[in-house]
């Protein structure tokens, strides 16, 4: 709640946009709060930000937990934040109960998960696992220019960390969906996340005027746009395996009421949780196009911005997730994550799981997302239980936690 008012907007969600003055005080609060809580600081070239317990054995790849302190323009106060904070909280608590780790712990903010202010998503995670390289993700810039490197330098996190290989991964969240909440349970068992392809797409047609121009005489971008925007709507209605389409954004010009609209850049954003349904719904969009191009007489350029196929999480840090849930007496189901999360990328260089936590409603990227604090508590106490059963209890009692 302390960390919801940096960036908190009137009705009572954040904006906290990757590399601004305001993330760059959620992330000192972060960094101030871990050194109070016995951890090292560093900060990598990314501006990934990692906090670390020691453990007995200096020389065990660290367990892991976090998620992400950016949020969308009118975000939420726990999307990501709530990972961070309860993996401070799992620190705070093995400090309290006098429990030593076998393993080193980390608590981990990435930098730019959301990939609103700049894309690619998953910018921090994304390099860290070698997605991205340093170099491309430096390079990129939001819509007034700026780079994410002068960024990075203008909040004072271009680091130069090293960061060491996990041995484990841990990223608490809520569900950002509705499943949860309907079904009364307390925990997610995140088995993976949906494979996710996303597109900018420029329609051309002509601008004319909206008085002489005869109906029939159009090239009417906004008329090929919306046939767009009901054909995205009608594949992922139409597709199986948890298919997904929206398109967040639009820009029609020139925006003017009384002329023929003579261009349209739009996003599509596909999701799916089998690759081949995926790559199916993206020749759907395909054929779709050319028949909105024909009939519309305008042209279509799409581009693919974003490309990652479904995920599926360690099958053994799935099933610490799920005994913790179990042995602390929480209702727990499995369930597939429609959001990718930092830990998608993480899994691709070591084994990574995550703990879920109903919202309210279901409803996330948007400022009344919501979630009690028992249901919060219950996942950081599941991930306490899952992150000490991978980094082992050196010394002290692990009931005491
Ligand atoms: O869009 C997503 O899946 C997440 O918010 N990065
Ligand atoms: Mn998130
Ligand atoms: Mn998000």
């Amino acid at each position: 709640m302390e960390l919801a008012r940096i960036g908190a907007t009137p009705k009572g969600g954040v904006c906290r946009l990757t590399l601004t003055e305001i993330d760059r005080e959620a992330r000192d609060l972060f960094a101030r709060w871990a050194r109070e809580a016995g951890m090292s600081v560093s900060v990598d070239a990314i501006g990934n930000v990692y906090a670390r317990r020691e453990g007995a054995d200096p020389k065990a790849a660290p367990v892991a937990m976090g998620s992400h302190l950016d949020s969308q323009p009118s975000g939420g106060k726990f999307d990501g934040a709530y990972g961070v904070m309860a993996g401070l909280e799992v620190v705070r608590t093995l400090n309290d109960a006098g429990i030593a780790t076998r393993a080193p712990l980390e608590v981990i903010a990435w930098t730019n998960e959301e990939g609103s202010r700049f894309v690619p998503t998953m910018m921090g995670s994304g390099v860290f696992a070698g997605v991205h390289t340093l170099d491309y993700a430096l390079a990129q810039t939001d819509r007034e220019g700026v780079s994410v490197r002068d960024a990075l330098q203008a909040i004072g996190y271009a680091g130069d960390a090293r960061p060491q290989p996990l041995g484990a991964y841990f990223e608490a969240h809520i569900e950002q969906g509705p499943v949860l909440e309907q079904t009364r349970t307390t925990i997610g068992v995140v088995q993976g996340a949906l494979g996710q392809r996303w597109f900018d797409l420029t329609l051309t047609g002509q601008d004319a005027h909206a008085g002489p121009t005869p109906m029939d005489g159009r090239r009417d971008a906004l008329v090929a746009a919306s046939r767009v925007v009901l054909e995205v709507n009608r594949i992922a209605t139409g597709f199986p395996d948890t298919a997904r389409g929206t398109v967040g954004e639009m820009r029609v010009l020139p925006n003017s009421r009384n002329v023929v609209p003579g261009e349209v850049r739009m996003t599509i954003d596909l999701r799916n949780a089998k690759q081949a349904t995926l790559d199916a719904m993206v020749d759907a969009l395909r054929s779709a196009l050319a028949a909105i191009e024909s009939e519309c007489r305008v042209s279509c350029a799409l581009t693919e911005v974003v490309s990652f196929a479904p995920s599926e999480f360690d099958p053994a840090l799935v099933d610490s997730v799920r005994s913790a849930a179990a042995a602390l007496g929480h209702s727990h189901r499995d369930i597939v994550s429609g959001a990718a999360h930092d830990a998608v990328y993480v899994s691709r260089i070591a084994p990574a799981a995550m703990v879920f936590v109903p919202c309210e409603g279901g409803i996330s990227h948007n400022e009344i997302e919501n979630a009690t604090p028992e249901d919060v508590a219950a996942g950081t106490d599941v991930l306490l239980h899952a992150v000490l059963a991978r980094a082992a209890v050196a010394r002290g009692k692990a009931e005491a936690a």
